[in-house]
């Protein structure tokens, strides 16, 4: 039976000398020395009494010691549980209970903060922090370099990755090996990556688009990284040359668009651009070819599936869609109500289904129920048609959902957190056009009669509650909130009417 998930992405390459991730200074590792890493750590988790199955929840910056850690993960038969960087420990607190962690690696800078409720929840406590120093490294540093790879099959979780839900409560998505195998191994080959590739890497790791879509992809293709630490366009611009594929949330490309540096010399090198997790505007798309001569790839995935749809390597990449199912996914667009399949062209729910969707969300039966079908078809709440030529158009959400910059952000979870605030009787968050992060969410807050809420005290809660990313990036004082005859807020009013409170119009 061996370990799946391990064999195929990490062990392929054992005793390797060949680069595998080259950091901003220079510096780089081969994949021997990253196995090496990653079996000391997989020695110091089963040093700490871990057991296969066990949840590791992570927050810790991006560094080769933090990839290594996913792979002893692997390796030792742990859940691995990426945790955004920006959650305060206010959000971290609902992570680690309703996960059960086991085990919570943070910076040493959030370790005072992160004890109690470590403590709390019976969790064990270790560092690791961005230059790779810290309490787990040093266990590992006493530890043997090689690890048997527990066994586990492909219907084994590997990961729990948190999605924000509508009702404000994150839901942890149960990903298998088989999940992250099939889908590293079906994009491999439809993005043509091999061993000469180089990707330029600068995305966050906690999330899906940078740690499976990009790195599992290359582990399983024998290629190498540009790891950086993040989007920096001086790093971006000065590396690009080495690179042959990059992969982004749009903020990447319109930034990269807003340097004259940025020219198409730079990309001679690059054989594929890669976008998603947010739309890329077709304005983007278009400028992006006339600067570099490059199409854009671009494609659509959730947490829950990871990536659904592509635009075709070889065929035309069309500006504003995300491209064909791809091989091994079934993708049907049907009536949001009765769920029945709506006839071509026509716009509704997008479901899929394939090896990629997840087993569900973590102690949740009734989400789980609600949003996976049980012929296997997941309800994605992304609203959207299929043309006549078969290519998928994302057209909105079902959901309500901001992306901020490729981060999503459920306006429960502020509204909740404003209408509790003093003075404050209701609350609607809204997404507007941001011309950097795409979205950005904006505050509307109704006074209780009489009173007038500090938006000074009341902005400092949040900042104290919430992720930085999730900041309203405005509060807006109205007397009352816009609804239909039935009652329901209509956000779209609040929409168009500050549409262009960040951009001209
Ligand atoms: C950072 N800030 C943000 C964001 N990122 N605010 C809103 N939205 C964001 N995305 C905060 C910073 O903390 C900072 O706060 C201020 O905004 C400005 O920071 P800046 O230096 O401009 O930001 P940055 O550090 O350069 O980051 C922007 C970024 C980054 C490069 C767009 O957010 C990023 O790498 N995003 C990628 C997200 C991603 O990987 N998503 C994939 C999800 P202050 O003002 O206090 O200093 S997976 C997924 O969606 C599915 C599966 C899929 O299809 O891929
Ligand atoms: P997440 O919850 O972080 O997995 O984000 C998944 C959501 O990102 C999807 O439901 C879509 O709404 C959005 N998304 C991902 N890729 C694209 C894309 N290429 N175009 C439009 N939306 C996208």
């Amino acid at each position: 039976m061996g370990n799946p998930l391990y064999d195929r992405l990490f062990g392929i390459h054992a005793g390797k000398d060949t680069a595998f991730l080259s950091l901003a200074d220079g510096q780089t590792l081969t994949h021997a020395e990253f196995l090496d890493m990653a079996a000391r750590i997989a020695n110091a988790l089963a040093g700490l009494e871990l057991e296969p199955g066990d949840r590791v929840a992570a927050q810790v910056e991006k560094s080769p010691e933090a990839l290594a850690l996913y792979a002893a993960c692997v390796q030792a038969g742990l859940i691995f549980l990426p945790l955004n960087t920006g959650y305060t420990v206010q959000e971290l607190d609902y992570f680690i209970e309703n996960s059960g962690a086991a085990l919570v690696i943070c910076d040493a800078r959030n370790e005072a903060g992160l004890t109690p409720v470590a403590r709390t929840h019976k969790a064990r406590l270790e560092t690791l922090n961005a230059d790779g120093s810290g309490s787990l490294t040093r266990r590992a540093l006493g530890m043997l370099s090689a690890f048997e790879p527990a066994r586990r099959s492909e219907d084994d979780l590997a990961a729990l990755l948190y999605t924000s839900g509508t009702t404000g409560r994150s839901k942890g998505a149960m990903l298998t090996q088989g999940n992250l195998l099939s889908n590293a191994e079906t994009l491999v080959q439809d993005w043509r990556f091999t061993e000469s590739d180089v990707l330029l890497h600068a995305l966050p790791i906690f999330h899906t688009h940078g740690l499976f879509v990009a790195t599992n992809i290359v582990l399983a293709s024998g290629g190498s990284m540009i790891f950086l630490p993040r989007f920096d366009l001086d790093d971006m611009l000065r590396l690009m040359p080495q690179a042959t594929t990059m992969m982004g949330v749009p903020t990447f490309y319109t930034r990269l668009l807003g340097d004259d540096r940025f020219t198409r010399d730079l990309s001679q090198r690059m054989r594929l651009f890669i976008s998603g997790s947010a739309p890329l505007l077709a304005e983007t798309h278009v400028q992006f070819e006339d600067r570099t001569g490059h199409r854009i790839l671009e494609r659509y995935g959730l947490t829950e599936t990871n990536m659904n749809t592509s635009n075709p390597y070889d065929g035309d990449r069309r500006a504003g869609t995300v491209g064909f199912p791809l091989p091994s996914v079934d993708l049907k667009v049907t009536h949001p109500e009765t769920g029945e399949v709506l006839p071509e062209g026509e716009i509704g729910m997008i479901e899929v289904r394939g090896p990629n969707v997840f087993q569900g969300y973590w102690q949740m039966p009734e989400k789980t129920a609600a949003e996976l079908r049980e012929d296997g078809f997941f309800v994605t709440g992304d609203l959207g048609r299929i043309d006549e030529d078969g290519y998928v158009h994302i057209v909105g959400r079902d959901k309500d959902l901001i992306i901020s910059g490729g981060y999503n952000i459920y306006p429960k979870e502020i509204e909740l957190l404003l209408d509790a605030q003093p003075g404050v009787l209701e609350s609607a968050v809204i997404g507007v056009p941001h011309p950097d992060f795409g979205e950005t969410p904006v505050g509307i807050l109704i006074p209780e009669p009489g009173q007038t809420p500090d938006i000074t005290a009341i902005a400092d809660t949040v900042r104290e509650a919430l992720a930085r990313f999730k900041h309203p990036r405005q509060l807006i004082l109205l007397d009352e909130l816009p609804r239909n005859t039935m009652g329901k807020v209509q956000k779209n009013l609040l929409r168009d009417r500050y549409e262009y409170l960040f951009c001209e119009a």
